[in-house]
């Protein structure tokens, strides 16, 4: 997926601040953070969205929660609480078309959200 923006922060072509990378997975910096601790964690495999997860793709989205769990120890965010969030579609808030999950804490943070 050569346009798609977070294929080619995968790949290094555009500038992230990474703080976990393994062989499925990476995870970087917010460009827009919304909160003290704002993390995008993603597949390296290119998902266009939760709707787009197939069954092959069992094991990943499992793997993809563990690894949120553990960046979420990384920066101490299950000690107070935090969000992962998850926007779906052009209503649901998804603005770049690859599979994401918002890691953000480090403040009280409110619901519902807008
Ligand atoms: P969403 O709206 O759920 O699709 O979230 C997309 C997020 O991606 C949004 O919070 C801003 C962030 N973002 C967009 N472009 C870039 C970028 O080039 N670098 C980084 N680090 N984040 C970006």
């Amino acid at each position: 997926m050569e346009e798609c923006l977070f294929c080619q922060i995968v790949e290094q072509k555009i500038p992230s601040e990474k703080v976990y990378e393994d062989e499925e997975f990476y995870a970087f910096r917010d460009i827009h953070p919304a909160a003290p601790v704002h993390i995008l964690l993603i597949p390296k495999k290119h998902v266009a969205s939760l709707m787009e997860l197939s069954p092959e793709d069992e094991a990943l989205a499992g793997r993809l929660l563990l690894t949120a769990q553990k960046i979420a120890r990384q920066f101490g965010l299950d000690e107070n609480g935090f969000r992962v969030v998850n926007n779906i579609g052009v209503e649901g808030g998804q603005t770049v078309f690859h599979i994401h999950f918002h890691l953000l804490g480090g403040r009280t943070l409110t619901w519902p959200p807008g």
